[in-house]
């Protein structure tokens, strides 16, 4: 049927993502540059670039949307951060070429070994429309969104329209990144797997980057939850920083813990980011800290089917086409 076909592409396209990653490891471990595994083929030479969505020279980032064989793609390339534990071979084994030189000041080309050039590398695969909309830079504007807005506009919509939530089903039953897996409550009303985000490479801690996922299947976002979830919110929040102290060395105080309203996928999950990291997403627009979200449960069991929530919406996005039918904008 065909849940089970797109759950069986899925499944498929996470093994693409996995052999481009194993692509990258590879190429990392080998000096020789010689492929030794016969899944690390490169199957971004089949790539064919339609268009730019993106780019950023600051981020170094660049979204491309083009095929993949017949079928359409998203292709994220990004340069990594330079890391301290690799300076001291990157300054022996590089070659420098002279740019300029002016009194005191130089600048230069360096040339580094091929292992130290990698670009983190994320292809979606086969991408929907909405994929590409996602990923193409676009105005936004300012949603207001009260209880009544989100129960006549929002949630038909999201209800029609959202991302598929297969992947984070792989997740939480173990057909996916299994091995990825930071720490696991296994409970059903309370339990959650935290795991590294897709946008975290784990070479370094400074742009640390985790998702906890709810293992409960109905609660969509920030607006579905009452005091009854407050358990499960704390205990996300305690035995996530917990393990994150653990694993990373990382104390609480130095994470940004937060929700995204709107989120892009509407089964409930809590990002755990490095506080000086500007993680996409992370701006007073659309990330509510976990505390507070917690604290405000507390004194208002009701509080987010109530209140009036503002985040931004990209000019393309459906969601503010409905808004602007109803006359909400
Ligand atoms: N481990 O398969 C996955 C996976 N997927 C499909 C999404 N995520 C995944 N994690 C794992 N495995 O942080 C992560 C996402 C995101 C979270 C969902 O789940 O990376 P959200 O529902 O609030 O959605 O969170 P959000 O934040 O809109 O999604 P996303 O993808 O982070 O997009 C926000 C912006 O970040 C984009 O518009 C883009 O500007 C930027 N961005 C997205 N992906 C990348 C990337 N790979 N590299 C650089 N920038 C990116």
């Amino acid at each position: 049927d065909t849940a089970a076909k797109r759950e069986t592409d899925t499944v498929g396209t996470d093994e693409l993502t996995q052999k481009v990653k194993r692509a990258r490891v590879d190429d990392e471990n080998g000096d020789d540059g010689v492929e030794k595994d016969p899944e690390s083929e490169n199957i971004l030479s089949e790539f064919k670039t339609s268009a730019v969505l993106s780019d950023s020279a600051r981020e170094k980032t660049i979204f491309i949307h083009g095929k993949l064989g017949d079928q359409e793609a998203v292709v994220i390339l990004e340069k990594t951060p330079i890391r301290e534990d690799t300076l001291a071979e990157l300054f022996t084994g590089s070659k420098l070429k002279l740019e300029m030189k002016n009194d005191i000041y130089s600048t230069y080309q360096l040339l580094a070994p091929a292992k130290f050039n990698e670009i983190k590398t994320t292809v979606v695969c086969p991408a929907t429309e909405k994929h590409v909309k996602k990923y193409q830079r676009q105005e936004s504007s300012l949603v207001e969104e009260t209880g009544e807005d989100y129960k006549s506009i929002t949630l038909p919509y999201i209800q029609k329209q959202s991302f598929s939530v297969q992947w984070v089903h792989n997740i939480l039953d173990k057909k996916a990144e299994t091995e990825r897996i930071v720490f696991e409550d296994p409970d059903p009303d309370v339990g959650f797997l935290l795991l590294p985000d897709f946008k975290w490479d784990q070479k370094q801690v400074d742009d640390l980057y985790l998702i906890a996922i709810v293992n409960q299947r109905d609660i969509k976002s920030l607006r579905d939850l009452t005091s009854e979830h407050l358990p499960l919110l704390q205990n996300i929040f305690q035995k996530g920083k917990e393990a994150i102290l653990q694993r990373y060395s990382l104390a609480a105080s130095k994470l940004r813990v937060y929700l995204h309203y709107q989120p892009s996928y509407y089964h409930l999950h809590v990002h755990f980011t490095k506080l000086g990291y500007q993680a996409p997403g992370c701006g007073v627009e659309r990330a509510h800290l976990l505390a507070d979200v917690i604290q405000n449960l507390q004194s208002d069991p009701e509080y987010y089917k109530t209140r009036t929530l503002y985040f931004p919406l990209r000019a393309e996005d459906g969601l503010l086409g409905q808004f602007k039918e109803a006359g909400r904008l």
